[in-house]
Order: structure tokens, then C-alpha cells, then sequence
């Protein structure tokens, strides 16, 4: 089967995970950000991540591609359940963590930004959510306090999960690809049972962080 995906895109990163968490091949494609055509042609709209099946045909909607892939596979099902402080934490995560992801996931070398054109395309689509990139990136300190409070608050929550009892569940498939996005963030300050976490659900899915490149 074939994904299209954006690396900086926590949809995608979800439908990217259970290829690896199901040992299912897959060939992954990532476009570019400005490609239009691509998207539109297969389900009508510019939106990734696009799977398309065996057959041919074309499935959107990262839960719906998780649930397909996990219901072909072999071994055992995603665990069923997300814990409520867990949803509670992505909801707060949600109110701030694009201003801190956005500006720098153009900066990094990833391939859906490989061209100026598409850089171009995704600041002028996504300045009309967090404002100007720049002013953004500068203002870093100014939310490092409150994600480094929500990691530490994370830690308890991450210990006993996510593989370390052997079950992977939808609740990995949706904390995963947001603590990815968070390791560009240079100056997180990482609890080390949240990256024993991450880097659990990373060896286990194939889906690498971006630690390295954090800036
Ligand atoms: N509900 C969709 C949301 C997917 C989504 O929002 N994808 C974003 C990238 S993170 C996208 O392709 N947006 C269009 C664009 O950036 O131009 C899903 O879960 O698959």
C-alpha cells in the first residue's frame, strides 16, 4: 500500500505509526506542501495523510486509515480507550503548540518544504492561525515555561504506558505524533519517563524524532 504524507503532520505521523506497529510494508511518499493537484486528484480535497489500498482506491482521515491497517494485521489490536487526563493534556497542548511546531518545522530539512514555494505556501496558510512565523519562533521563551509544566505533568502519566506493559493502544496514536512534533523544540525540557516514552513508541512504530535536529 501507498501513503501520502507531510513529515511535520501529526495526522500523517498517526497513519505512519500503525504501518510500523503492525510490521505491515509500506511505501510512505511524502509531498510537498504546495502540491495540490496530488491530494485533490485522489479524494477531492487538499488534505493528507491519503492512503491508498491494495485495490487502488484512496482512503483519507487518519483514524480511518489506523483502524483499516489495524483490522488487516496480524498480532495484537491497538488497545480501545484513550484515558481522560490524557485527552485532557492534548487539549491543552492544542491551545499553544502550533505556534511552537509551525515555525520551526519549515526550518529543519524536511521533505514537504524542499522547495521556497512551499514554504511560501504553508507560511501564508498557517500566519492566518498563529500570526507572523518569525515573531512567533523569537517568542519561544515566553511559552517554554507552560510546556515544560505540561511535559513534567505528562511524566506520570506516560510511565506505565505506551508499550512498557507490552500494549499499545489509540491513546499512543494520538499522545505520539504531538510529543514528536515538541522534540524540534529546543529548550523542552524532556522528563525522562516522557522520552522513554517517545522513544519507545518511536523504535517500536519506525517513525524517528526530530531530537536531533531541535532548534
Ligand atoms: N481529520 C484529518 C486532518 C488531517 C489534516 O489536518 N492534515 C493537514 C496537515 S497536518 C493538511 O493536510 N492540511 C492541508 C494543508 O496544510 O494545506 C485527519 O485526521 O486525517
Amino acid at each position: 500500500m501507498k501513503l501520502y504524507t507531510y513529515d511535520h503532520c501529526p495526522f500523517c505521523t498517526r497513519a505512519r505509526m500503525i504501518f510500523g506497529l503492525k510490521n505491515q510494508p509500506l511505501s510512505n511518499q511524502f509531498l510537498l506542501n504546495d502540491d495540490e493537484a496530488t491530494p485533490i486528484g485522489l479524494i477531492g480535497k487538499k488534505i493528507l495523510p491519503i492512503l491508498i489500498k491494495a485495490d487502488g482506491s484512496a482512503m483519507g482521515e487518519s483514524l480511518d486509515i489506523v483502524h483499516y491497517v489495524d483490522s488487516i494485521g496480524s498480532g495484537t489490536p491497538l488497545a480501545a480507550g484513550v484515558r481522560p487526563e490524557i485527552s485532557a493534556w492534548l487539549a491543552r497542548i492544542g491551545e499553544y503548540q502550533y505556534r511552537l511546531v509551525w515555525p520551526r518545522c519549515i526550518q529543519i530539512g524536511l521533505p514537504e518544504f524542499a522547495t521556497q514555494a512551499a514554504i511560501d505556501y504553508f507560511v501564508a496558510k498557517k500566519s492566518a492561525v498563529i500570526g507572523d512565523f518569525d515573531h512567533n519562533f523569537t517568542q519561544t521563551h515566553t511559552l517554554l515555561p507552560q510546556l515544560n509544566a505540561d511535559l513534567a505533568a505528562l511524566a506520570a502519566l506516560t510511565a506505565s504506558a505506551g508499550g512498557a506493559n507490552g500494549v499499545i493502544g489509540e491513546e499512543d496514536i494520538l499522545l505520539f505524533p504531538l510529543l514528536r512534533n515538541l522534540s524540534m523544540v529546543k529548550g523542552a525540557d524532556w522528563p525522562s519517563a516522557v522520552l522513554n516514552y517517545m522513544q519507545r513508541i518511536s523504535q517500536r512504530s519506525g517513525v524517528a524524532l526530530f531530537l536531533d535536529r531541535a532548534i
